[in-house]
């Protein structure tokens, strides 16, 4: 296991040498954020990414996210040019020494979630996901808005980009998946690149938008229609997990063993009666997920990829932004090193 963080550029309120000062930190998860989705990354960029991780004696090998525009998941008239856009990214991001580049392909928003400070009893505070505050939301009205979502879309083009997703539907969305597939992964191999799908977090729809990277079966659909581990997965245990149906364990040793995860998003969360959930601590007993068992099946079945804490609560008054403070993650990132290391040790000493 390599163990990384995620660091969000300059404007990133924890600083790199921060970061290095958490035991076995190998390296940063970053990515170039000054260039619109849909455009190429300047080498100078990626350069100086990598330069500033070694500077501080990190590496710089795991890229989330090269953003796949809207052009590509609607399949419009932009396609093809974000296409050739987005390739080139990955041959950049090659060229500079990155292995791995997460992404997801979620309609319009990435992770929904309907309050980013939820005071838990212990007086942290953390992103939750609640039906009955979503359900107050008219999916019909135009001004639809979570906290957290990309504030870049005026009213009325976000109401489009809603009516031309709903029209879409699903299985419009997996063709446009699919062409995006076959059109990057072969880069992908060329470039030595491992692709590494996030999954839709949560895992099913909203507002009547598709999601498709959800579940097992899905995930199934993705790897066969490009049959080669440069296509991959973000196995991110709390997207994935906020689905009671998702079975993290077991979707964690099917795709290890194929080959296909390269990077691990290692976070818990509590889910309720309902199906909302909340983030909580790392550690098993605080949510609904096992964690030494997702941590022991990935080492069982020859995980060496990349992991990084994902989002942390916020605690000791840290001021920054929701799900990306440092305490909290630092906790997270040595509970990681505490699992692997049993695991690991366990697997190669049986009477350990
Ligand atoms: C949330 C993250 C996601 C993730 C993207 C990957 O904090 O896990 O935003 O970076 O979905 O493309």
């Amino acid at each position: 296991m390599k163990l990384t963080f995620r660091w969000q550029g300059e404007q990133d309120k924890v600083p790199l040498r921060y970061i290095r000062q958490i035991p076995g930190m190998t390296g940063i998860v970053s990515a170039v954020y000054d260039v619109k989705p849909g455009e190429v990354w300047s080498h100078e960029s990626i350069e100086k990414i990598k330069k500033q991780a070694e500077d501080n004696g990190m590496s710089f090998e795991v890229v989330e996210s090269v953003p796949v525009p809207e052009a590509i998941k609607l399949g419009n008239a932009d396609r093809d040019r974000c296409l050739e856009n987005f390739c080139e990214n990955v041959r950049r991001c090659a060229a500079h020494g990155v292995k791995v580049i997460c992404y997801n392909f979620m309609p319009v928003f990435d992770w929904t979630r309907t309050q980013l400070d939820k005071k838990a009893e212990d007086g942290s505070t953390s992103l939750v996901m609640y039906w009955d505050q979503l359900k107050k939301i008219d999916p019909s009205s135009d001004e639809i808005a979570l906290p957290g979502w990309d504030t870049s879309y005026s009213k009325e083009e976000m109401a489009e980009l809603l009516r031309e997703y709903r029209a879409l539907g699903e299985e419009g969305l997996w063709r446009n998946f699919e062409v995006f597939l076959k059109k990057v992964i072969p880069v992908a191999e060329e470039s030595g690149i491992k692709m590494a799908i996030h999954p839709d977090d949560p895992p099913y729809s909203i507002f009547g938008i598709p999601r498709i990277i959800t579940c097992e079966k899905n995930l199934d659909r993705m790897c066969k229609i490009a049959d080669s581990p440069a296509n991959g997965i973000t196995l991110c245990t709390g997207s994935l997990g906020a689905s009671k149906e998702n079975n993290i364990p077991a979707i964690a040793e099917k795709f290890t063993k194929m080959g296909r995860v390269h990077f691990v998003h290692f976070r818990n969360i509590k889910i309720m009666e309902d199906g909302s959930f909340e983030e909580t601590g790392h550690k098993s007993d605080k949510g609904s997920l096992d964690m030494w068992e997702i941590a022991r099946t990935l080492v069982e079945n020859g995980f060496d990829g990349y992991v990084r804490p994902d989002h942390g609560r916020m605690i000791w008054d840290e001021d920054g932004r929701p799900g990306y403070g440092l305490y909290d993650r630092a906790l997270g990132a040595t509970y990681i090193n505490g699992l692997f290391e049993a695991a690991e040790k366990s697997l190669y000493n049986p009477d350990f």
